[in-house]
């Protein structure tokens, strides 16, 4: 049956709970096949609550195995209990009084991975956003604060370490194998914040002192004899909590800071006070099992996880809907950290590419919404790119307009007025406002109306005068939630033939301007500029500075010369990756209205121009180089997509790349090769991907596997080995040296499960319609788990988003194939069946053939009577 009736939670429903809880006191007994939980909430009715209102704990999948108040045991007739509800009557009208309830858990057969589970043996908790209620029955929402008092009991053989919240105060013995250890979390947090873990663990441990001298230890938990692999985690944690100081002035706050690593996790990482689970993938590495991308992945997720604890877990959010409060915030602070620790032109144009990617095609299809929304069935498919990325978009754009200085005090504010709080994106706005003495009022509007803007920018010019005039819509699919004009930052740059930027303020304008920022706050706006030497190039949305559409009827002579020589390196990359979309995205169309495919050779220039540049460090100039993916084509595209269509014009752009670079790719490979060891700095790291994104083009151009074999057979990291590998089976899958490559592959890892998933992944990503067959094949493969979170998405993920061509074939059998799996996943895990099913969130932008048999397995899910809500929203709101 499903689980809900589909009735929404509501925003304007929100009020504080009839009971405050003080403190919470878990005893929590972990045995094979079974755990008992006792917990004894210290509660007392808020002032203003009916004497006679009853309590209403949530439950998920509980039963109850006792219940007392302050020590006596309750009458049947005072409380009524479910699994999923717990009502008390009868309680005191004033003063506190303890709750005690006990429930007993199975935590081996908790194939959710919420509320407490076993990995691997390993017992862990995942609370957010609702996991605590499937622990003990309790006001499980997050405006909700007490402190935690948590003991645990184990077998000591079994389960060593034990761990919760907070600071420990306490360990022993207890006869017959068995042991405790006592926690105590002094800030009080909501419940979702919860987290133990009991395990036989191996550690890395360091410590860390804090810029007003306390002593912090630092400890990562692995699975045995995997530690080692966690040294670079340990560095980034180390520079992440020194970040928070020097930039935000925020220092950590108990005397441990412990990190464990899991092998089944639904997420990448989690927050919990004082104890961040992770996914093990995101801080397991050693150079010859993890990539570049994988390092700089663990280190954003390490950064990001730490952040919390002052924006998320010192201030956390007052109902579910607040969720960007914390994630857009706490993503905004990572982007700055890793663009510190890096490169910022690099970390920026990855960040708007992944928001590109991500964010757009989420925001201009079914499943829109605003960074705030209003509305939700299922919490956990709102841990979305717009409210993580969006959301970050957001806080950047404050920090555009109000500058740095006057954001870092309304970020100090709100960090005063709000610690120990639960708060609203209000409160959060309302601190800007007051500290840096602007009126939000219309910016607000970016958390309500959801949509990607368009910003339309024309430029005319004649007797040495420009007009620039802007105009925004949010028509495009935001209905219901309003099409208000907002205040749009556009940073930009007059741009002479010299490569110089000018400073020149506009004689007359329908908009400010402030410094490089056009505050756009009107549909329309025209800028002059009057008395020009000669007419110069127009650089606009330097930086991203907000997350519209663009749509600049600029000449592609002005978009070549500033790919050439715009002194800003981001806008170089902005403007060439326009016009090489549009380009595609043209080539797409002709390719579909049966034309031949062709790819200007100027453009190819101007890309080989780029990375030829010396004046670009070379990650950049690997990041010019790219030419978007199918799926960004097919956005770009929009309406009526055939994805052979797409396929055919990206490969000849890629054929156009190849042939013209052929002789300087060549030439730059070589000088870009290894001279020493192995080492993850940003500037190594940008030599390999440059030297990497050549290995394709180069294949190509020879039009053979030899290049790829050969460096499959030199690599001495995964980056190279990865590329490699991935060149053969993407580009030559009939070649021996292919067969041979994925066999050897996975002979030296089988046994590695980080690096079976990106085996996993390779094939499912192979774009060949054949994929979808390969996959089904690999779903029987011994090493092949549903229940392991990591594997479902290497497999069914990596051929339901990593591959347009096979999920999208013309006879619908990846989308049947990736339907069946589903359902089948969500038996055992409704979350990550929900994640992986956003995966048909563009089905509406395809041809009518594509389109009726998305459809038709859709509706085959949305039929089933045992899907989860998790899945059923996504599948519901999808059809919508
Ligand atoms: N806050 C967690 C995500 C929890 C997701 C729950 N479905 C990780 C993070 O954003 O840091
Ligand atoms: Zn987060």
């Amino acid at each position: 049956m499903r689980s809900d009736d589909g009735q929404p939670i509501r925003i304007e429903d929100y009020r504080p709970t009839d009971f405050v809880l003080h403190e919470v006191e878990m005893t929590v007994r972990l045995f094979e096949g079974h755990a008992d939980v006792a917990a004894s909430l210290t509660l007392e009715r808020r002032v203003g609550t009916a004497p006679a209102a009853p309590l209403v704990l949530d439950g998920d999948e509980l039963s109850l195995v006792s219940l007392a108040l302050d020590g006596n045991a309750l009458d049947a007739s005072s409380f009524d209990a479910s699994p999923d509800r717990l009502e008390v009557r009868d309680l005191p009208a004033t003063g506190r009084f303890d709750l005690e309830i006990a429930t007993r858990l199975a935590p081996e057969t908790n194939t959710k991975l919420m509320g407490l589970y076993r990995s691997n043996g390993i017992w862990c908790t995942q609370c957010e956003a609702e996991g605590f209620r499937r622990i003990t029955y309790f006001l499980d929402r997050p405006d909700v604060l007490a402190t935690y008092h948590v003991r645990l009991e184990a077998d000591r053989a079994s389960a060593p370490v034990l761990l919760a919240n907070g600071n420990p105060t306490a360990s022993g013995d207890l006869g017959e194998g068995r042991h405790f250890a006592v926690w105590h979390d002094p800030h009080p947090k909501p419940s979702y914040l919860f987290a133990l873990v009991a395990g036989d663990l191996d550690v890395l441990t360091d410590d860390f002192t804090t810029a007003s001298g306390a002593a912090v230890d630092l400890a990562i938990y692995t699975e045995k004899g995997l530690a080692s692999r966690a040294t670079y985690a340990m560095d980034a944690l180390k520079r992440s909590m020194r970040w928070d100081e020097t930039r935000f002035g925020r220092e950590y706050d108990l005397t441990v800071f412990n990190i464990v690593a899991i092998s089944d996790f639904n997420m990448g990482a989690m927050e919990n006070k004082g104890l961040n689970v992770f996914n093990h993938r995101y801080v397991l590495l050693d150079p010859d099992t993890a990539t570049d991308a994988d390092y700089a992945g663990v280190e954003t997720v390490i950064a990001h996880e730490y952040f919390h604890n002052w924006t998320g877990n010192r201030i956390t959010c007052r109902d579910w809907f607040q969720l960007c409060l914390k994630e857009g915030l706490t993503v905004y602070r990572d982007q700055e950290f890793s663009a510190d620790e890096r490169s910022r032109a690099v970390k920026r144009i990855a960040s708007v590419h992944g928001l590109k990617a991500q964010q757009f095609p989420e925001d201009q299809g079914p499943l829109q919404h605003p960074v705030r929304p209003t509305r939700y069935r299922e919490i956990n498919n709102f841990y979305t790119a717009t409210v993580y990325e969006k959301g970050a978009e957001l806080v950047r754009m404050i920090a555009t307009i109000l500058g740095e200085a006057r954001f870092r005090s309304g970020m100090d504010l709100y960090f005063a007025r709000h610690d120990g709080e639960a708060a609203t994106i209000e409160d959060f706005l309302r601190c800007f406002e007051e500290a840096g003495d602007a009126d939000l009022s219309q910016f607000a509007l970016w958390y309500h109306q959801a949509g990607t803007p368009t910003l339309t920018v024309s430029e005319t010019y004649s007797d040495r005068r420009l007009v620039l005039r802007l105009d925004q819509d949010l028509q495009r699919g935001a209905a219901g939630t309003g099409t208000e004009p907002m205040h749009i930052p556009v940073r930009f740059g007059l741009v002479g033939r010299d490569g110089k930027d000018w400073t020149i303020a506009p004689m007359a304008g329908g908009a400010e301007i402030e410094g490089d920022v056009i505050h756009l706050t009107t549909r329309s706006a025209e800028l002059v500029f009057e008395g020009l030497g000669e007419r110069p190039l127009v650089s606009v949305l330097r930086g991203f500075s907000a997350p519209v559409t663009l749509q600049f009827e600029q000449s592609d002579e002005d978009r070549l010369a500033l790919a050439r020589l715009d002194p800003d390196a981001f806008s170089r990359w902005r403007v060439l990756t326009d016009l090489v979309g549009e380009h595609l995205r043209a080539g797409a169309m002709r390719v579909a209205a049966g034309e031949p495919p062709r790819f200007e050779p100027r453009i190819v220039e101007a890309l080989l121009a780029c990375a030829a540049d010396e004046r670009l460090e070379p990650a950049l100039r690997a990041q010019m180089i790219a030419i978007p993916g199918e799926a960004e084509i097919a956005r770009l595209v929009g309406t009526n997509v055939d994805p052979e269509a797409v396929h055919t014009a990206r490969e000849t752009a890629l054929t156009a790349l190849a042939g013209q670079g052929a002789s300087l790719f060549g030439r730059l490979r070589e000088t870009l090769a290894e001279d020493g060891p192995f080492s993850p700095d940003a500037a190594s790291v940008g030599r390999r991907t440059l030297r990497n994104a050549l290995l394709l083009p180069l294949s190509i151009a020879a039009g053979r596997a030899e290049l790829a074999a050969s460096a499959f057979a030199a690599a001495d990291n995964m980056t190279d080995r990865l590329t490699a590998i991935t060149v053969l089976a993407h580009r030559f899958p009939d070649d021996t040296r292919t067969a041979q490559a994925l066999d050897a592959f996975f002979e030296r890892y089988r046994s590695d499960a980080l690096v079976l998933d990106k085996w996993f992944t390779l094939q499912a990503t192979a774009p060949f319609p054949g994929a979808v067959e390969a996959v089904e094949r690999l779903t029987d493969h011994p090493q092949f788990h549903l229940a392991n979170p990591n594997r479902a998405r290497a497999l069914i993920g990596g051929l339901a988003s990593g591959n347009q061509r096979a999920f999208n074939r013309a006879d619908g059998a990846g989308y049947r194939l990736v339907a069946k799996l589903l359902a089948s996943l969500d038996a055992l895990n409704p979350q990550t069946s929900a994640r992986l099913a956003t995966a048909f969130r563009s089905w509406r932008s395809f041809e009518p053939g594509r389109q009726a048999l998305a459809r038709d397995a859709l509706l085959t899910l949305a039929a089933r009577d045992d899907l989860s809500r998790d899945l059923a929203d996504i599948v519901d709101r999808t059809l919508a």
